[in-house]
């Protein structure tokens, strides 16, 4: 797919992006995520090369696009029954310009290169705008931990870190969770670095549990930043979130968080959903029975369903986004929003869009939400909450201290604000009024280019 520019640009500034992407494809082939990464960060860079021919003579690009560091190894482990199971496992440490890399560890069968890579390259963005002083990397497993013991998955994270540790630590690469890695996980990980190294580096991980160095709201995070964000702009629009009703899709941390603030400034949230299908709740979601069957019983969204009697009823298969909506939430993964589904919420009526996931809205999502004039807050800045307080959670562990709920959740209200006023106001400089894609990726890309700039040929 050619690059469609998002905004006019000179043709000699064109043909840097598009040379760039060329050469991509041919070094990375069969990367389709990676790609579709690129190409939608690389369609927004136009004006900024043009403006600035000193980034294009320098390679800027080019060097953006390459990662400092890829690392993949065996995960050798046994199951409870003794069989021997060999995963993969990646890090990707992209781009250290601002800070040590930081992203998160995702564990899933679809799990490769190219998926890590694409979280990885996001991730550089997002984490230059939360201003935090963090680098841009993430990792992950084929591995799957659904219906895997606690034994099989502590014997997974164990060999997993065995590897990871040579290759991390609070001043070089700071991993934290992503799907199918969370409290338990992160623990065991933790466990198996400080038995392996000999050294208490609270540092090193984030998400960690409260009792060893974990920060107050990073479970919170990223579901409730994405709210925040949301709220942002639904305020430059005169609107508010009371009163809307709101879908989201998926049904794990993300999704949880996204739905208790959504419900704490009036929302009505009525659904959720998982691989298996989704469940509409007229009544509202019931959201101590959701963390019930999620976080305690480690179900399913169809569980959910039967326990919540006559209000809910779950739908085998589909799609959320078949539900009216004024706002949607999407939360679980990459390209779960396609085009007919933009178009289905368009004409229900939709007035905003924020990825909670990474990626989940397709390209041609992206343009008919945008034609539409839905306000579309994109992944890396509307989920970077969770990251930003990763970063806050790394202060503390520097720091020794341990901040309350309430300031946690204060300073990441104010990040949030801060990452929407930059987005917003770096699209209207750059003569894209309301485009939060162009916003987000400009801003990113600017901060990254230039601590690269200052610190010479790297
Ligand atoms: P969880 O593992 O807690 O939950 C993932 C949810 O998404 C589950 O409901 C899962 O359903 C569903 N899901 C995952 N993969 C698929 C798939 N291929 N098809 C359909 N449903 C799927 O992960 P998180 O909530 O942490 O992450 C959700 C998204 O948010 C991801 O895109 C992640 O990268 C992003 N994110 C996470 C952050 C964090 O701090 N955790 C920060 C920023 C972004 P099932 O159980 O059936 O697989
Ligand atoms: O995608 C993301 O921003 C995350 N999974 C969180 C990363 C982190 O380091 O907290």
């Amino acid at each position: 797919m050619p690059l469609a520019p998002r905004l006019p640009a000179p043709p000699e500034t064109l043909a840097v992006l598009e040379e760039s992407y060329e050469r991509v494809l041919q070094r990375d082939p069969g990367e389709a995520e990676f790609h579709q990464a690129v190409h939608e960060v690389l369609e927004s860079l136009g004006p900024v090369l043009a403006a600035r021919p000193g980034l294009a003579a320098a390679k800027l690009v080019e060097r953006v696009l390459e990662p400092e560091r890829q690392i993949m190894f065996r995960v050798p482990w046994q199951d409870d029954d003794g069989e021997i199971h060999v995963n993969r496992g990646f890090r990707v440490e992209y781009n250290g310009a601002l800070g040590p890399y930081k992203g998160g560890l995702r564990f899933h069968p679809t799990v490769n290169l190219g998926i890590v890579k694409f979280l990885g390259f996001e991730q550089i963005f997002k984490n230059a705008l939360t201003g935090l002083g963090i680098g841009g990397g993430k990792g992950g497993s084929d591995f799957d931990p659904h219906g895997r013991s606690d034994e099989e998955v502590m014997r997974f994270c164990q060999s997993f870190m065995t590897e990871l540790q040579r290759h991390v630590g609070e001043h070089t690469d700071v991993p934290a969770g992503d799907i199918g890695v969370g409290a338990r996980e992160i623990g065991y990980l933790f466990g198996q670095y400080r038995r392996v190294t000999n050294r208490w580096e609270a540092g090193m991980l984030t998400g960690k549990g409260m009792l060893w160095g974990g920060s107050a709201c990073r479970t919170e995070a990223t579901g409730y930043g994405n709210v925040m964000f949301t709220a942002e702009m639904l305020r430059r629009r005169g609107e508010d979130l009371d009163g809307q009703q709101v879908t989201v899709s998926g049904s794990g941390n993300v999704a949880i968080y996204t739905i208790e603030k959504a419900q704490q400034l009036g929302a009505n949230v009525i659904t959720v959903s998982d691989s298996g299908g989704y469940v509409v709740d007229e009544k509202g979601i019931d959201l101590d029975l959701l963390k019930h069957v999620k976080e305690v019983d480690r179900g399913r969204v169809s569980d959910y369903a039967d326990l919540r009697g006559a209000s809910a009823r779950f739908v085998s298969g589909g799609r959320v986004w078949d539900v009216p909506a004024d706002i949607a939430l999407p939360s679980a993964t990459q390209n779960e929003l396609d085009a007919s589904a933009a178009a289905l919420l368009v004409r229900n009526g939709v007035k905003a869009v924020a990825e909670g996931a990474n990626m989940p809205t397709t390209p041609e999502a992206v343009r008919i939400l945008q034609e539409a004039d839905v306000a579309f807050g994109p992944g890396k800045a509307a989920n970077a909450g969770g990251v930003a307080v990763s970063a806050l959670e790394m202060r503390q562990n520097a720091a020794r201290a341990a901040w309350s709920f309430s300031r946690v959740e204060e300073e990441l209200s104010t990040i949030m604000t801060s990452i929407h006023d930059t987005c917003y106001e770096t699209a209207e400089r750059y003569g894209a009024a309301g485009d939060y894609v162009v916003g987000a990726n400009i801003a990113g890309f600017e901060r990254v280019a230039d601590a690269m700039l200052a610190q010479g040929l790297i």
